[in-house]
């Protein structure tokens, strides 16, 4: 059990509370320096970064590109959020959140600015209508995989990963409660793939694009070192067949090398 907390009446935020993000992350929002984005010479420009959450949109835009649509083609500035580029006034004004990744769309008019993966990946299938099925019960099952991967990757990502990486110490408490719970989310993937190629069925899609760089390369022990050997991970065999089949895609290849943490 973790130390006892005792809770004060009002929540205050101290300025450094250890671990990786703690210089960062502030409980506050807005742009805390002026700063413009640089923009390329293509419609896409893409704000971010190598990062699971990064890695979705790179893949879904390198795929498009391979699919021999030229439209995507895009201009990728890397967003280094260790030195806090996601709060210049210029990242706040495509994406109010401050995190990576954010696209703009400067095809349109006036042009369109698109934030959070998911949102991203939808925006981009439906403007180049690929990689979403056009079955209704298909499309369904994608859309309602990706809200999936939404909804966990903060398990994942904010709760299993910051304890077991970033955290200054490992607690027990919060390591067991999102080590089950990712434990879960993995078998809940590996009894749907066992009976399908893909999340959604036959069809590659949105929805595999953004479970990939989560729990593809978790059980690829790609991210966060060692996860795999605790979360047993070998035990996933259809999560782990779904993943290397993925993996040998060549524009996931490309896309997971695009904006690189450096
Ligand atoms: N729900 C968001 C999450 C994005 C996110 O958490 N991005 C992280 C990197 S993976 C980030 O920008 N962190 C910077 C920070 O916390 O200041 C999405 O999927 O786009």
């Amino acid at each position: 059990m973790t130390d006892a907390y005792k809770l004060p009446e009002v929540w205050t935020w101290e300025d450094e509370t250890g671990g990786k993000f703690s210089s960062i992350n502030r409980p506050t929002a807005g742009a805390q320096f002026e700063r413009e984005l640089p923009i390329g010479k293509h419609d896409l420009q893409l704000y971010s970064l190598g990062t699971p959450n990064g890695q979705k949109v790179t893949i879904m835009l390198e795929e498009l590109l391979e699919h021999g649509v030229q439209q995507a083609s895009y201009d990728a500035h890397q967003i280094e959020i260790m030195n806090k580029d996601q709060f210049s006034s210029g990242f706040v004004a495509v994406n109010p959140n401050s995190k990576i990744p954010a696209l703009m769309d400067y095809s349109t008019s006036p042009a369109t600015r698109v934030f959070e993966s998911g949102s991203i990946l939808i925006y981009l299938a439906n403007k180049f209508n690929s990689f979403i099925p056009k079955d209704h019960t298909q499309h369904t099952e994608c859309i309602n995989w990706l809200f999936w991967q939404m909804a966990s990757a903060p398990i994942l990502g904010g709760g299993f990963g910051h304890f077991f990486s970033y955290a200054p110490k490992h607690y027990k408490y919060p390591i067991d409660r999102y080590t089950m719970e990712v434990k879960r989310q993995l078998d809940v993937l590996d009894k749907e793939l066992k009976t399908k190629p893909y999340i959604t069925g036959n069809e590659y899609s949105i929805a595999d694009m953004a479970i990939f760089p989560w729990y593809g390369r978790l059980v690829q022990n790609r991210v966060y070192k060692g996860a795999a050997k605790f979360l047993d991970a070998e035990k996933y065999i259809n999560v782990i067949r779904w993943a290397d089949k993925i993996a040998t895609r060549p524009a996931v290849i490309r896309g997971l090398e695009v904006n690189k943490p450096g």
